[in-house]
């Protein structure tokens, strides 16, 4: 049997967080594995650089049902076999078998062939499931909307595809005459492939043409984008008027009990929030659309990425994006996940304003830290996604439970609109009030002068409401 070259630590301490940094090659079984409700899994975690980091795997793993009895992490390159190194892959099989484990959750994304030796090498019944899989487990639980059942099952199926051509190359290592190509299993998974993405470009098709629709009755489109848990939805909450957006068929539904309770009962686990949510919002005198997206995360399969194309969709359709930044983050971690949401954001070229939520969190001197390690982040991004980096200078800090920044923030927003001024006047009758109401239910009247037989109104908002208005007044003027 061949060891690795790495040190291995066979002591059965529990892991501590704090202590993970220090010790990139932990074998740990958890002291009080009763502590957590859920099926018995060991977490696996290999990283080249840095020294394995499962904070954020374990979450993962709670949130999707798990109870963690154990871990395993190493620093090594790239196993081509298990991912792991062979003599890991050993110690992952013995405590797997000594914990009971049902499951071994993998952090980071194997390939079809990786999962298969794992499963080999594994007491027999263990699942494999590497962080892609966990991420569709986790996205099954709540798919809460047409598109976003119809997303998952996408993702879900390229997920398969590979995996399934893999098991069936495998059955048909004796005999040549079965293929993974004509394979009936593997000729319906690609059909439904086809449909659910015929279905999923209808949604699409109908999301942008209410998009416009909405743009035409004088909406601004606000998009609120970032890391999964960063605050999005909570924050959308707080800016928004309290209806919500009409006809959006996944806006959240009233008997969502975060709704019920006011603002800051946002559940804190991750993926909260399962399709995108439109809610109309007031900000800073403008009347808004905003649209709460499914958040990112770091190492999403992109079978998701591709699939849950909503976010990056409603980014793009935006009049303003905002985006999300959790300022409670230790630098590193602000720093990862700023990385992880940037594909959110490439895609637009309208105005991005990012936001360091929760400030109430860390008070106002680490605040100051906070905003100063996000620029070094930002500072540090691919010089390729240079208009994105310039987009993502000079970060509002806010907090939804203190109140700070969120004057701020409105502010920012209006001044990122594009916005026109105009100066209008009508003798005053029927036509020029009519004209004027209409004005007004767009939010776009910023002053009215009555004057003896005439009224003067100055509009502003957006370039194309208020040409309309002008027209509308044109046409008091010459009944
Ligand atoms: N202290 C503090 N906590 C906040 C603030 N805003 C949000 N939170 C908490 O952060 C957690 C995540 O908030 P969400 O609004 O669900 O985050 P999200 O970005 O929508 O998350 P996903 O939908 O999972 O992507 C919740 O526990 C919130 O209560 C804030 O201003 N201050
Ligand atoms: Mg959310």
């Amino acid at each position: 049997m061949s060891r690795d070259d790495a040190t291995t630590n066979e002591t059965a301490e529990p892991s501590e967080t704090d202590s993970q940094a220090a010790d990139p090659d932990r074998t740990s079984a958890e002291t009080d594995p009763t502590a957590a409700d859920g099926t018995p899994a060991v977490v696996a975690a290999r990283a080249d650089g840095e020294p394995p980091d499962t904070t954020e795997i374990r979450e993962l793993a709670a949130a999707a049902g798990y109870a963690v009895v154990g871990e395993v992490t190493q620093r090594r390159r790239e196993d081509p076999t298990y991912d792991l190194g062979r003599g890991k892959a050993e110690e992952l099989m013995r405590l797997a078998a000594e914990t009971g484990a049902e499951a071994v959750i993998y952090d980071g994304s194997l390939s079809p062939g990786q999962t298969f030796s794992l499963g080999d090498l594994l007491p027999p019944g263990t699942a494999v499931i590497d962080r892609p899989r966990l991420v569709l487990e986790l996205f099954a639980d709540a798919a809460d909307s047409r598109a976003a059942d119809r997303q998952l099952e996408l993702a879900r199926l390229r997920y398969e595809l590979p995996r399934l051509r893999e098991a069936v190359a495998r059955d048909a290592s004796e005999d040549v005459r079965l293929q993974p190509e004509g394979d009936s299993r593997v000729l319906d998974v690609e059909k439904r492939i086809e449909s659910a993405e015929r279905a999923l470009a209808e949604i699409a098709d109908d999301r942008a043409e209410r998009r416009a629709e909405r743009r035409d009755a004088g909406f601004d489109l606000v998009a609120l984008a970032g890391y999964t848990n960063a605050g999005k939805s909570t924050l959308a909450r707080r800016l928004a008027d309290d209806t919500e957006a009409p006809g959006d068929e996944s806006a959240t539904k009233p008997s969502d009990p975060a709704d019920r309770d006011g603002p800051l009962a946002v559940a804190d686990r991750p993926f909260e929030t399962l399709s995108t949510t439109t809610r109309r919002a007031t900000v800073g005198g403008r009347r808004a659309l905003l649209t709460d997206t499914v958040g990112f995360l770091d190492g999403l399969p992109h079978e998701a990425v591709r699939s849950f194309r909503t976010t990056v969709d409603a980014v793009r359709g935006a009049d303003c994006a905002l985006l999300v930044v959790d300022a409670s983050d230790e630098p590193a971690v602000l720093r990862r996940k700023l990385t992880a949401s940037l594909s959110a954001i490439e895609a637009t070229d309208g105005p991005v304003i990012p936001v360091l939520s929760k400030a109430d969190e860390i008070g106002a001197d680490r605040l100051a830290a906070a905003v100063e390690s996000y620029e070094a982040a930002v500072a540090d991004l691919d010089a390729r996604k240079a208009p994105v980096v310039d987009a993502l200078r000079s970060p509002i800090p806010v907090s939804v439970r203190d109140g700070t920044g969120l004057a701020d923030l409105a502010d920012a927003v209006a001044g990122a609109l594009p916005t026109a001024t105009a100066s209008v006047s009508a003798p005053n009758g029927g036509a020029a009030q009519a004209a004027l109401s209409w004005a007004y239910d767009r939010e776009i009247v910023a002053d009215v002068d009555y004057g003896g037989e005439t009224v003067a109104v100055d509009l502003a908002g957006r370039p194309d409401v208020v040409a309309e208005a002008e027209r509308r007044f044109a046409d008091a003027r010459s009944p």
